[in-house]
């Protein structure tokens, strides 16, 4: 027996003490001293009697410790559970608790306000720092950095990842080690990547792209990373020298493009731009190959399914396309509401079948039932076409949902908040387009008969419960919401109507 999954990502470099993190102050991780912190907790695990398939949810800022306890979870069979860390605790409650997490690990200085979070869920709290302190680390400290490897299949769990849903729950993403697996290999193989390359990576890694696409191609093809704790334009550029691959979601591009320092010489080394998680416009990537030189490589992923598209790393990266699909991934376009795939060129509904895509979502059946269906193929929710030459573009989405900076609002969850507060009636959340972020939230609002909201109040008293990135930008109050004659809100009328309200790119 193997566990396929840390074998091929963590184990290979067993004993090697080459690069693995380049951290800042010239700090560099070996292979090594990762999975030798990586073994010591996996052991804090097992002195704590977790058991093969126990739920463990972290919320901690991005270090080589967060990754460790990824590394940690493969090897013990337990199942990691990445949270974002702007998430309030209210928020994050709703997590640990639908996932019945055994363990929630949390930085020190939320401790006390997770407290009762952990305790309400009956999880256990721990706590661990980026500079490797807390009461995880101390526990961590005194382990033995040998770790017996646990036996897992390719079928068994390894991640959960919450995505929201158009109803305001959100819904736990159940990802096999063979989901992982499978996409990174042919990731690596794709994009022809090797142990020569270093990463830049700015991105988070609470989600698909920095954790697995980013972390698990480099793991895989036993590559090294620039591990900057986030994005940050000074730290990208003082780096990009000395990598020869970076990874990002459109706005890293469209901020580096703003800065006059990034020139086609600190690119020079650089064999790979990829971008994703959100539509890159035509008009920053021919941008980019003006200013570098270099034709940044469109591809399409999603929580669910991990990625599924690619465009060519040989031949043309056709702007404003998502590119073909990966081998042994099969896409077809339907019509939404007959389920029927149609011809080539015709605009419906992306789905998708193979390897990459989820087992499900975590105890909810229904919701499983209505995406993922009984042949595989699941339903992702995005419109898009297939071109003459087989490029996939992406040209809307048949789910309500907004993308800010890579992240994904579900504006339902933030109505059902703004419905609830003192002087309104109803709310229309939309997405409008904003140079930095693709697309910002703004909320409309329609007042009671007898009282008005108080916008700077409503305001306030949203900030407990939504992360920051998901609060609305700008408030309006309109008289009554547009609606269809079935009584649904045009909320594309809403879009047109408030088109320009961000005009600038710090708006
Ligand atoms: C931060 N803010 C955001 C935001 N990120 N608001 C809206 N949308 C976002 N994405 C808030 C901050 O709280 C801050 O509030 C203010 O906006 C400005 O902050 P900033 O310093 O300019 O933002 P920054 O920290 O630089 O973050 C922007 C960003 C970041 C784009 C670098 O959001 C990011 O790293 N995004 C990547 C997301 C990602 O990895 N997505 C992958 C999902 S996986 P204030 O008021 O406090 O100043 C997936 C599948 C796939 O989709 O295909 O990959
Ligand atoms: P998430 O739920 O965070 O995994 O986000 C997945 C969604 O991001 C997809 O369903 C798409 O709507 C969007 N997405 C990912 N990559 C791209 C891309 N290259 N172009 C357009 N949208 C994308």
């Amino acid at each position: 027996m193997a566990n396929p999954l840390y074998d091929n990502l963590f184990g290979r470099h067993a004993g090697q003490a080459t690069p693995f993190l380049y951290l800042s102050h010239g700090k560099t991780i070996s292979h090594e001293t990762f999975l030798r912190m990586a073994a010591r907790y996996a052991n804090v695990f097992a002195k704590m009697g977790l058991s093969i398939g126990d739920r463990v949810a972290v919320q901690i800022d991005k270090s080589p410790q967060a990754l460790a306890v990824y590394a940690a979870s493969v090897q013990s069979g337990l199942v990691y559970l990445p949270l974002n860390t702007a998430y309030t605790p209210k928020e994050v409650s709703y997590f640990v608790e639908n996932s019945g997490a055994s363990l929630f690990i949390c930085q020190e200085s939320k401790g006390n306000e997770l407290h009762t979070v952990a305790l309400n869920a009956g999880a256990k709290l721990e706590t661990l720092n980026a500079d490797d302190t807390g009461t995880f680390a101390a526990q961590a400290k005194i382990m033995s950095a040998d770790y017996d490897t646990v036996d897992r299949d390719a079928e068994d769990l390894v991640a959960l990842l919450y995505t929201s849903g158009t109803t305001g729950r959100s819904k736990g993403t159940m990802l096999s080690q063979n989901n992982l697996l499978s996409n990174a290999q042919t990731l690596v193989d794709i994009w022809k990547f090797s142990a020569g390359d270093v990463l830049l990576h700015a991105l988070p890694i609470f989600h698909t792209h920095g954790l697995f696409v980013a972390t698990n191609v480099t793991l895989l093809a036993g590559g090294s990373m620039i591990f900057i704790p986030k994005f940050d334009l000074d730290a990208v550029i003082d780096n990009i020298s000395s990598a020869t691959t970076m990874m990002g979601v459109p706005t890293f591009y469209t901020r580096l493009l703003n800065d006059s320092r990034f020139t086609k010489e600190i690119a020079q080394h650089m064999r790979l731009f990829v971008s994703g998680s959100a539509p890159l416009l035509a008009e920053t990537h021919l941008k980019f190959e003006a200013r570098t030189g270099h034709r940044i490589l469109e591809r399409y992923g999603m929580t669910e399914t991990n990625m599924n598209t690619s465009n060519p790393f040989e031949g043309e990266r056709r702007a404003g396309t998502v590119g073909f699909p990966l081998p042994g991934v099969e896409i077809k376009i339907t019509d939404s509401k007959t389920g029927k795939k149609l011809v080539d060129g015709e605009i419906g509904e992306i789905e998708v079948r193979g390897p990459n895509v989820f087992k499900g979502y975590w105890q909810m059946p229904e919701k499983t039932a209505e995406e993922l269906r009984i042949d595989g193929f699941f339903i992702t929710g995005d419109l898009g076409r297939i071109d003459t030459d087989g490029y996939l573009h992406i040209s809307g989405r048949n789910k309500d949902v907004i993308i800010s900076g890579g992240y994904n609002i579900y504006p339902k969850e933030i109505e059902l908040l703004l419905d609830a507060q003192p002087g309104v009636m109803e709310s229309a959340i939309i997405g409008l387009p904003h140079k930095d972020l693709g697309e910002a939230v703004v909320g409309i609002l329609v007042q009671n008969n007898d009282s008005s909201p108080d916008l700077v109040q409503i305001a306030r008293n949203i900030t407990e419960s939504l992360a920051k990135y998901k609060q609305p930008r700008k408030l309006f109050v309109i008289n009554e919401l547009p609606r269809n004659t079935m009584g649904k809100v045009q909320k594309n009328r809403l879009r047109e109507d408030y088109q320009t309200v961000f005009k600038n790119i710090d708006d």
